[in-house]
């Protein structure tokens, strides 16, 4: 007779009365993605952040399974054999017929294990599971869809490996496969229909008709059920990827996806409501000391003030202690991440900076991928002024062969100002300073003035791009005229290509750069999750997201008045284009009204939010889910009850007491009123924190299997429990 095993929540439900662990060797979890230990996108993120928790859940039982890549794994992981011994025996079972798999740790947090499966090594068999897939599930795949291709082999390949697993392990195995996002679905599809005891899992992170119907400039959320989803996915030529994709929802035993907007969005395309909603978190690292983000946001500053020093080189006519940077990160989709209506509200912001005789400059960075051939040479001469670095076009320009940097004439002017003083102090007189200064002296700085002088505006693009004339940022700040001139309050650069600590221009990594800015600007318009505002929260700096992003939805949520916590949300989905610009220039316009100490204050709060973001809290979705499927698959072992959730359950970050942010709201910035307002600030964060604790929202939420028949599963629901 097998024992009906349930899944707690050790923090929601009353558990104290449960003893004995039940074993669960036998149970065994494979996360299939073609992100792992591949950087594509967010799925990386989800997965890489995310393996740290879930290894300390399943221990030696957690296996990721991803493609091989080999630049990939030369950096990342650590080729060893299997010591799982099923695992072992499946994997020489497949390479003794024709497969290439390795098996390794991944050296990330968590250390979990890899299976790695390379897919062209098994392209000799495209032709025959095209076939075997057009016969048993009438999908056709196209012969130049590449990434289609790709899928195909990489489902039919995780399917044999699960399949071969279960043939291997002496008992009969509880294995269960997580699969995410379409690239990775063909294999959830082949367990299902070759009836594998396998319990599935399919997260879409993004569904492919939202993401293209809504790059076409479609009214997208007004008319999310009367699309003719066939038609649509065949009028962009991805039918087939549609088809896959809408396969994998369907037959998987449980449909998660990652946010509520998502799940309504894919109940609608792919004609499944999700059963859980599984939001993104993040390993959020906490400092020892409390203020740590605070100093590092002042030393990424400093090293990003140095690159603006170069860019702008022959016209820093702005005070770059009064500069606010603001940025937008990610893909590469104009719309759809919003970079149309940023550029929008930077130019209507432009316009209040000035005529308000604003003391503010803004420099907005756009760091988005687009095909370039390396930097262009006007940016890197501003950063080699900078430095003082001979530099190979000044030759042209300076007979004398090289470029003096004005650092470094400063310094001789000030050694030989320094010697003169010293010299006339000797003699006990006070200097002439009219003569501390000869002719030579004037030569050499005016030298070094007209050599860092500029004809042309500071750069817009760090590159040279390879679209130039028809590069939708670029046409869009031809259009709106920014253009960096001297009187512009709003400085605009396009960064084409991933931030990189190697880079001979800005050498700092996204993590740095993003601590160094004061404010993220994310107005997506379609945005499953939205990583970018997360992550700028987690290291205590502003954001804008929207209501049409998951995060954004998700902090509307769980936050009174998230404004007061730096989390801007823009109304994109109830006003016009127009509108919604309106309100992110008020939001941009507000944000640089703010003095320093409100900048401070404000960080102090965003930071505090980490700890809704963090996987300790969120993975109890994933967990949710993995019992859900556990239970449909293995009704005799598994057993699972969602309970409806209890106002009390819920976790909401509430209004914070003391002095609002906005400076429209502020109280006077007197030293009596300051104190105040930081008693306030304190007592609010003492106060928040015994919230937390009360709610154990930072208790790991770990797996657990215990041998008591009867008790009901308390599932957690999207509003925080
Ligand atoms: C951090 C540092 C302060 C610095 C401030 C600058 O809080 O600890 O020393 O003055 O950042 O803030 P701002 O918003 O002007 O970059
Ligand atoms: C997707 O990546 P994207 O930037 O193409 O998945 C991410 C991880 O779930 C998610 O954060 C993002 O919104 C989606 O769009």
């Amino acid at each position: 007779m097998p024992l009906t095993r349930s899944l707690s929540v050790t923090s929601l439900s009353g558990l104290e009365d449960w003893d004995e662990e039940f074993d669960v060797e036998d149970a065994v979890l494979f996360e299939i993605a073609w992100e792992v230990a591949n950087k594509v996108g967010g799925i990386y993120t989800v997965i890489q952040t995310k393996a740290r928790l879930t290894s300390e859940e399943w221990g030696e039982n957690y296996f990721l399974v991803g493609p091989y890549m080999e630049s990939n794994v030369r950096t990342q992981v650590e080729l060893i054999e299997p010591t799982n011994p099923a695992l072992r025996r499946t994997i020489d079972k497949m390479n003794s017929s024709g497969c290439k798999v390795y098996f390794g740790r991944w050296l990330i947090e968590g250390s979990p294990y890899v299976v790695l499966i390379d897919v062209g090594f098994t392209a000799w068999s495209l032709d025959r599971w095209k076939s075997e897939l057009w016969e048993n599930c009438g999908i056709g795949v196209p012969w130049f869809d590449r990434e289609a291709n790709d899928a195909v082999l990489f489902g039919f390949l995780t399917a044999w490996l699960l399949g071969e697993y279960a043939a291997q392990c002496e008992e009969p195995p509880h294995i269960l496969a997580h699969f995410h996002e379409w690239l990775a679905g063909l294999g959830l599809v082949l367990c299902r229909q070759r009836r594998l005891p396998v319990a599935t899992i399919f997260t879409t992170h993004a569904t492919l008709l939202g993401r293209y119907l809504c790059a076409g400039n479609v009214d997208f959320y007004n008319n999310l059920s009367n699309f003719n989803v066939d038609k649509e996915a065949g009028d962009r030529q991805i039918y087939h990827r549609y088809c896959l994709e809408r396969a994998a929802a369907r037959c998987a035993h449980a449909f998660t996806t990652v946010s509520q907007i998502t799940a309504i969005e894919a109940e609608h395309l792919l004609k499944r409501k999700p059963d859980v909603v599984t939001p993104n978190g993040l390993n959020v690292k906490k400092f020892s000391a409390m203020h740590e983000f605070q100093n590092l946001h002042a030393q990424s500053k400093a090293r990003i003030q140095e690159f603006i020093r170069g860019h702008f080189y022959g016209h820093l006519d702005f005070n770059l202690d009064k500069c606010v940077f603001l940025f937008i990160a990610g893909r590469y989709e104009f719309s759809n991440k919003g970079a149309d209506i940023f550029l929008e509200a930077l130019a209507r912001l432009n316009y209040l900076l000035r005529v308000n005789h604003s003391e503010v400059t803004v420099i907005a960075f756009f760091i988005m991928p687009a095909r370039t051939n390396n930097f262009n040479v006007e940016t890197l001469k501003g950063q080699a002024v900078r430095k003082q670095l001979w530099f190979e076009t000044t030759v042209q320009h300076h007979p004398q062969g090289f470029l003096e940097g004005l650092w470094d004439t400063a310094q001789t002017v000030k050694e030989k100002f320094g010697k003169k003083l010293y010299e006339s102090l000797l003699t006990g007189h006070l200097p002439d300073v009219s003569k501390m200064l000869d002719k030579e002296d004037f030569t050499m700085m005016k030298r070094a003035i007209f050599a860092t002088q500029r004809q042309c505006q500071p750069p817009i693009c760090t590159h040279n791009m390879l679209e130039d004339s028809s590069d939708p940022i670029l046409n869009c700040l031809r259009r709106i005229g920014l253009f960096n001139s001297s009187s512009d309050r709003v400085k605009v650069i396009f960064h084409p290509e991933f931030l990189s600590s190697t880079s001979p221009l800005l050498p700092m990594d996204y993590e740095e750069f993003v601590r160094g800015c004061h404010l993220g600007v994310f107005p997506s318009y379609y945005e499953p999750w939205g990583y970018t505002p997360a992550e700028c929260t987690v290291m205590g700096i502003p954001s804008v997201s929207t209501n049409l992003s998951g995060f954004g939805c998700f902090m509307e949520e769980h936050i009174a008045d998230p404004s007061a916590y730096g989390i801007y949300i823009l109304d994109r989905r109830y006003r016009s284009v127009d509108e919604s610009c309106n309100q992110l220039t008020s939001f941009l316009f507000q944000f640089c009204q703010q003095s320093r100490r409100q900048r401070i204050i404000q960080r102090n709060r965003t930071e505090r939010l980490s700890d809704l973001l963090d996987w300790r809290y969120l993975g109890r979705y994933y967990v949710s889910a993995r019992h859900m499927a556990l239970a449909k698959a293995f009704p005799d072992t598994y057993f699972y009850e969602p309970q409806e959730p209890t106002s009390k359950q819920g976790f909401r970050y509430p209004r914070p007491a003391s002095v609002p942010p906005s400076p429209a709201l502020s109280r006077h910035s007197s030293p009596h009123h300051s104190e105040a307002e930081d008693e306030d600030e304190e007592r609010y964060d003492e106060d928040l924190e015994a919230e937390k604790d009360r709610l154990n929202i930072r208790q790991p939420f770990s797996l657990q299997i215990r041998n008591k028949t009867s008790l009901p599963y308390v599932a957690p629901t999207s509003n925080g429990n």
